[in-house]
């Protein structure tokens, strides 16, 4: 069985269910937790945390619970979405309340001291349990009622030490009518931040968004996620993801998440989101009306998510006002080749998700691009004369051997080692190429803002072919003498010695046509624009 590191989880507040989809087909896998199991109540956030039944791997902990009694958080396999127990939860035979003051649990979060955090949506708080027992240890924060204080916790992360919060603006109150607590929105929804985890410390306001012109006019904030830009990306129910500056509190952007109007507002609410390990960024929403759901992504380029969004998953009836989402935890997956001439394609030989690849010798070829969800991949060619094909995010070692590696199809941040032997190199955009020993050769085509170095021997880079490409590329170690850099289709481009501009600056060498820098050479200087190759 290949693993889940493409399969996420999504939570049905209004089916009580929770059902597996595949990210990278946008396929319905199936029921994890059933309605039929009984145990759900209007779930809210999933999260995988600490294994509670010993059989090594992550569980699955799911707020669940609308009243004091009934409010919960409970554990499932994280394998196979099998009830484990009750981790929080209030026993109705005895007098103590186990669960705390709990009232509508929403966010939760391990922390650093490894202990639960939980938002406790119609109490006002954040409540702390013993991360291992669920045992309530203490209210670590109190709503007072007043701007700026815990108004309605929902969304929980703690991101290097600091627990960020989101509220919703609401004061927790008692109808005198029903005897029933309601939140009474009263103030802005806001993004809070706990710098010290002792109890009834003051949180700072880190933003205070306005309303998204998406939305009804009103902002409620739920969802945190940490993006490995190292920015923070926030859901708002009533619309959009505001992505800030972890360090300022600058709002950088924002995602819409409009799936269902043409023109704002939009007829749609959004729930929680999560990060697919290729750096995507998958929210859920649902149709106001309907309520029915739909899974919406944001692709990521150089790290971070970016506008339009795509509908992964159209609008379904099986999705029932879906509010949590989570990925499975990834695990590695060992694929190893044999001693022969092995043909590994991703999505039919290798998941190619996040996988250790040893093709061992032979004269190999790994397709990784042709899965277009392919990423975060290491793969070990070995000896022989291997062909390797990138995708996302991917470390390739060529080992001995001359080998080939073709990132035409990469959507960037991988990195190509070549080894020992006569490598070649077809570069795209964003990535890393070492050449290593032996006479390697680096072809830049249309992409750019590669990052190359050829190692010991006679390199060539091929700077241009018969394209300018769009940004310039990074020579780290070229030697004026031993290397070779090279233009094909010169005569076609209009360029020669004389409309090639050689740029001395900082002591390196930038080569541009007209005003278009075509590469940057790190490191060197006196450079002579006719050792260039100009080959038609
Ligand atoms: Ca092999
Ligand atoms: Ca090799
Ligand atoms: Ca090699
Ligand atoms: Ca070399």
């Amino acid at each position: 069985m290949q693993n889940r590191n493409s399969s996420f989880l999504v939570g049905n507040t209004n089916g009580d269910n929770v059902l597996i989809f595949d990210a990278a087909t946008g396929n319905y896998v199936g029921e994890f937790i059933t309605a039929a199991q009984g145990r759900l109540e209007k779930p809210d956030t999933l999260l995988f945390g600490l294994d509670g039944n010993g059989d090594g791997k992550k569980d699955l902990y799911v707020t669940s619970g609308e009243e004091a009694g009934s409010s919960s958080i409970l554990r499932f396999d994280g394998q196979t979405g099998e009830f484990i127990d009750v981790f929080i939860g209030d026993n109705p035979d005895t007098a103590e309340d186990e669960n705390g003051s709990l009232i509508r649990p929403y966010g939760i979060a391990f922390g650093p001291d490894g202990n639960l955090y939980v938002a406790s949506f119609l109490s006002d708080q954040i409540l702390r349990y013993n991360g291992v027992t669920g045992e309530f240890i203490d209210v670590f924060a109190q709503g007072n009622g007043q701007a700026d204080g815990l108004n309605g916790p929902n969304g929980l992360l703690f991101i290097n030490g600091s627990l960020y919060v989101t509220t919703q603006g609401s004061v927790a109150k008692i109808n005198p009518d029903t005897g029933k607590v309601f939140p009474d929105y009263i103030f802005p929804s806001q993004v809070l931040r706990y710098d010290s985890l002792t109890a009834g410390t003051t949180p700072s306001v880190f933003a205070t968004p306005q309303p998204s012109p998406d939305s009804f006019g009103f902002v409620s904030l739920l969802g945190l996620a940490l993006g490995k830009d190292g920015d923070l990306y926030v859901s708002d129910y009533a619309n959009g993801i505001l992505r800030y500056d972890l360090q300022t509190g600058e709002l950088v952007n924002t995602l819409s998440t409009n799936y269902t109007t043409n023109t704002s507002p939009s007829n749609n609410y959004i729930g929680g989101l999560a990060f697919a390990p290729n750096g995507d960024l998958l929210t859920v929403g649902f149709d106001v009306t309907t309520q029915q759901g739909a899974i919406l992504q944001h692709e990521t380029e150089s790290g971070s998510p970016v506008n339009p969004l795509e509908i992964l998953i159209p609008t379904n009836p099986i999705l029932e006002r879906p509010i949590g989402i989570t990925f499975f935890p990834t695990e590695s997956k060992l694929v190893l080749g044999t001693p022969g001439n092995d043909d590994l394609t991703a999505g039919k030989d290798i998941e190619a998700v996040v996988d250790i690849v040893f093709t061992g010798a032979g004269d190999d070829k790994v397709d990784l691009a042709i899965k277009s969800y392919a990423s975060n991949n290491r793969v070990f060619l070995g000896s022989g004369n291997d062909i390797i094909d990138v995708s996302k995010s991917d470390r390739a070692f060529g080992g001995s051997g001359d080998d080939i590696f073709d990132a035409s199809d990469s959507k960037g941040g991988s990195r190509m080692s070549g080894g020992s032997g006569n490598d070649i190199f077809y570069l795209g955009s964003n990535d890393k190429a070492l050449g290593g020993d032996g006479n390697d050769k680096f072809i830049i085509q249309t992409g750019g803002n590669n990052l190359l170095s050829g190692g010991a021997g006679a390199d060539e880079f091929q700077i241009v072919t018969a394209e300018i490409p769009e940004a310039a590329n990074t020579i780290l170690d070229f030697e004026i003498g031993t290397d070779i850099l090279s233009i094909v289709g010169a005569v076609e481009l209009g360029i020669s010695a004389t409309t090639l501009i050689l740029n001395e600056t900082s002591g390196n060498t930038e080569i541009l046509l007209s005003d278009k820098t075509l590469a940057i050479l790190n490191g060197v200087t006196g450079l002579d624009v006719n050792v260039i190759r100009l080959v038609s």
